[in-house]
């Protein structure tokens, strides 16, 4: 049988921002797989016998991005679990990565012609709403980074380090934009005129 090569979306914007929540809506109504590389961490740092959970934890708190080795591995493993039960399951949404340099030479190592980038779907959103969104839902999330101290980090290194990924995809014409900062429902009409066009 043919094997379809991976078609990806990259999914960006800020903590909070509404990448998970999009994604979920996404998958009801299109053919695709939701992958959320800040999901898939978290679990791994659960995994009784994982040798990097620590770290993981560590820089989850910290708001650090996990070196490149760790998080590839999962998402490679994560896409090729999903085509082997079912080869049409070939579109994949990428939610949270790659966000920062290393990220990206990682992704290009290990996925260089395995897998197609077909663009990145950018939730744009101000700090102030970041930082409102995860607070709220840290009120329940049990979410080691949901609070302030933690939410300082992971919005300094949004700014530092995966806007730069954003503009630099903006620069190859790669990048759609959608305001985030309005209700779900706003966005994700945003979203489907997108994807219906070009998903
Ligand atoms: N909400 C959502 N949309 C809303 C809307 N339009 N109006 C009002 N409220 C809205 O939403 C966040 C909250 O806001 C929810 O309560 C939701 O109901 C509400 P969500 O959809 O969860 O937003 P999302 O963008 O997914 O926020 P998340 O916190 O998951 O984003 P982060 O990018 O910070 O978290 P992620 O899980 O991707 O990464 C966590 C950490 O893992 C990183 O900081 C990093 O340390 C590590 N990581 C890596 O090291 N490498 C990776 O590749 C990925 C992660
Ligand atoms: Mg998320």
């Amino acid at each position: 049988s043919l094997i379809m090569k991976p078609q990806v979306v990259f999914v960006l914007g800020g903590p909070g921002a509404g990448k998970g929540t999009q994604c979920s809506k996404i998958v009801e109504g299109y053919n695709y797989t939701h992958l959320s590389a800040g999901d898939l961490l978290r679990a791994e740092r659960a995994r009784e016998g994982s040798e990097c959970g620590q770290l993981i934890a560590n820089y989850i708190k910290e708001g650090k991005i996990v070196p490149v080795e760790i998080t590839i591995n999962l998402l490679k493993q994560a896409m090729e679990e999903t085509m082997q039960k079912d080869e049409k399951k070939f579109r994949f949404l990428i939610d949270g990565f790659p966000r920062n340099e290393d990220n990206l030479q990682g992704w290009n190592t290990v996925m260089d012609g395995k897998a197609d980038v077909k663009f990145v779907l950018f939730f744009d959103c101000g700090e102030e709403v970041c930082i409102d969104r995860c607070l709220e839902r840290g009120k329940s999330s049990g979410r080691t980074d949901d609070n302030r101290e933690s939410l300082e980090k992971r919005i300094q290194t949004y700014l530092q380090s995966t806007r730069p990924i954003i503009e630099l995809y903006e620069t190859h014409g790669k990048v759609r934009t959608v305001d985030a900062s309005r209700s779900v429902d706003e966005v994700f009409a945003d979203v489907k005129a997108i994807l219906d066009k070009e998903g």
